[in-house]
């Protein structure tokens, strides 16, 4: 009698198999800067005892950190969303020179339709420019396997090896077999290797020579890659695609000839031919830009892509429909739930700071974090956002441009997760170049957009142990700032104060805007007085509405309602706290004229 053994298989998101993947590759270190929809990769890996993972201020650190493991022979991971790809290109485009000893790869976590991102670009153009292979998994089990093989081929290769995942392949769970740890291929230790390692011109010409030599090798081995599979079918219509945009297009049409690539860079060009020459109709359908395509059309082999496939934004199995047949779809009706825009959240000590800086009627140049939600109405504060750290070059520009009537005018605001990872060099830049910039860093002790990670600043590792903290005060006033002052943001008239003091200094000064994040447990475990609103006080002006807070509701009534509460029949509502979401940051009652908004119980 033969005994059937189960393989053992766990339903994984993207970014847990990546995880798993590596876990099984046997890496040793693993770095990252977090960033949707990257950020979970790293905190799975922390849950693995063996390896050393770390949060490290940047995604340009987190490559020089993975780089210089893959140098000591060890297997290194570093992950990053797509907009990270460009903080770390310096030392990814030079590691493509030195290559690898231990593997390394580059997971870049792609974002199309920007649901958490200010652009959406296309990181298969970096793996172009850089001349490192990329992978490109369509589902989880996908992502865990090649994640094994990005290793070995880094090794095999003597390159980085890039992982893309976008945000659909990296949230979206599926069944992935698990194996077993594989040993170390590589032995530990530094080798020197100055023509390796050592990028001076007279080394790096050579290298260029191995890099070269390197890609002919892997378009060969793109050619016989299983992961690039021809699934023969209709051969009416065939179809060239990879990573999430496979699974549509298999949803769309289940009976056509399909190219799957799940190498997208160097793409197999007879492989290519070979599928285009048993096909009658010939289309590409990948997400955002037309890379595959443009790849086909230089072949020579003609070519339907982007004059059909939309270029903006996520597909999905309806769009490929319509794109490729012409004929429109039925749009399923969107479920009906409750709008729920974007908002701080009732309490965040960001909310206080911004509506301080609302008195002070100045121009804001802002930055990347929960804070930049301040720009949207009723708030309104923010007038810039471009990439974190730009806040701080941001506003010297704007002085420099303007000369002295920018003098008050201008403040910079940026968090603390931020200012670690790229503001820090733009208020050297400030103090060199004699600006007189106010720069106020947002400290709520953690990076909370992407769900609360831990930083430099925060005085503990990734996995929540202890650490030396950055003393960020100690940190601007060594960069030559003689004015820095820290401020709790809900007491109102402190910080309006020290705002309009130090707009008006004729020098730069730092104003740390210091508040625990609501969300954070020690915060959530304190005790504070919530707040409720005297009924018979509140006139329905709405003027707690300027604050945006979530915990405070309108109530309309009818004419007939007021009266009964003893209101004016012209009054439109009244205003009610919510007390299981109310924090207690004593902001309302500031702006009720009324005295209506009260400690609850008082
Ligand atoms: C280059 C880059 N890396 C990562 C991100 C994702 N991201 C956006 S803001 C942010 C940090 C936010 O933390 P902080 O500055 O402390 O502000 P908070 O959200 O806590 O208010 C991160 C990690 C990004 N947009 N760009």
């Amino acid at each position: 009698m033969s005994v059937r053994i189960q393989e053992a298989v766990r339903l994984l998101s993207g970014n847990e198999a990546i995880a798993r993947g590596a876990y099984e590759a046997g890496v040793k270190v693993a770095a990252a800067y977090p960033g949707t929809p990257s950020t979970e990769i790293l905190a799975y890996l922390a849950e693995y005892e063996r390896l050393h993972a770390e949060w490290a201020p940047n995604e340009k650190v987190a490559v020089e950190v993975a780089l210089g493991a893959s140098m000591a022979g060890a297997r290194a991971l570093v992950a990053m969303k797509h907009v990270g790809v460009n903080v770390a290109a310096d030392p990814i485009f030079t590691a493509s020179y030195t290559g690898v000893r231990g593997g390394l790869v580059i997971v870049t976590a792609d974002d199309p339709e920007m649901h958490s991102s200010q652009n959406e670009q296309d990181n298969r153009h970096y793996a172009m420019a850089a001349k490192i292979p990329m992978l490109e998994p369509a589902d989880s089990a996908e992502t865990k396997a090649y994640t094994k093989l990005a290793f070995a081929l880094s090794e095999q290769f003597d390159t980085p090896v890039f992982l893309r995942t976008t945000t659909r392949v990296a949230h979206a769970t599926g069944v992935v077999p698990l194996g077993a740890v594989e040993p170390p291929q590589v032995p530990l230790g530094f080798v020197e290797d100055p023509g390796k390692w050592v990028m001076l011109p007279v080394n790096a010409r050579k290298r260029h020579v191995a890099v070269e030599d390197r890609m002919r090798a892997l378009r060969e081995f793109a050619e016989t890659f299983e992961g690039n599979r021809m699934e023969r079918g209709d051969p009416a219509l065939g179809i060239i695609t990879a990573g999430v945009a496979y699974q549509y297009v298999r949803e769309a049409f289940p009976d056509a000839s399909v190219l799957k690539l799940g190498m997208a860079h160097p793409l197999p060009e007879r492989l290519i031919r070979a599928f285009a020459a048993g096909v009658e109709r010939l289309v590409v359908v990948e997400e955002l830009d037309p890379i595959i395509e443009t790849h086909v059309k230089a072949l020579g082999i003609p070519v339907e892509g982007k004059d059909r496939v939309p270029i903006l934004g996520e597909l999905n199995p309806r769009i490929v429909r319509q794109a490729i047949s012409g004929e429109a779809a039925p749009v399923r009706k969107p479920a009906s739930v409750p709008n729920r825009p974007p908002n701080l959240c009732a309490g965040c000590p960001h909310r206080s700071l911004f509506f301080a800086l609302n008195k002070c009627k100045v121009t804001v140049t802002g930055d990347i974090g929960c804070y930049t939600l301040s720009a949207l109405p009723p708030l309104k504060s923010m007038d810039t956002c471009v990439c974190m750290g730009a806040s701080i070059g941001n506003a010297l520009g704007i002085e420099k441009a303007l000369g002295p009537a920018a003098r008050g005018k201008v403040v910079a605001v940026i968090g603390d997760s931020t200012f670690v990872h790229s503001g820090i060099t733009g208020l050297v830049n400030v103090v060199y170049n004699r600006g007189f910039s106010t720069v106020i860093i947002l400290d709520n002790g953690t990076t909370a957009m992407t769900g609360a990670q831990d930083h430099p600043g925060t005085g503990r590792t990734l996995r929540g142990e202890p650490a030396p903290r950055l003393d960020l005060a100690a940190l601007c006033r060594a960069i030559g700032v003689e004015h820095v002052y820290t401020v709790n943001p809900h007491d109102q008239e402190a910080t309006e104060a020290l705002l309009r003091r130090e707009l008006d200094r004729d020098a730069p000064s730092v104003i740390i805007a210091q508040a625990s994040c609501v969300l954070l447990p020690e915060h959530r475990a304190e005790k504070r007085p919530t707040y409720e609103v005297i009924t018979e006080l509140c006139n329905g002006c709405k003027a707690c509405g300027q604050l945006g807070c979530p915990a405070i509701e309108w109530m309309p009534l009818t004419p007939e309602e007021a009266a009964a509460a003893g209101k004016k029949p012209t009054q439109k509502g009244i205003v009610r706290i919510n007390r299981l979401m109310c924090d207690g940051c004593d902001l309302c009652p500031s702006v009720c004229k009324m005295r209506a908004m009260v400690e609850a119980g008082r």
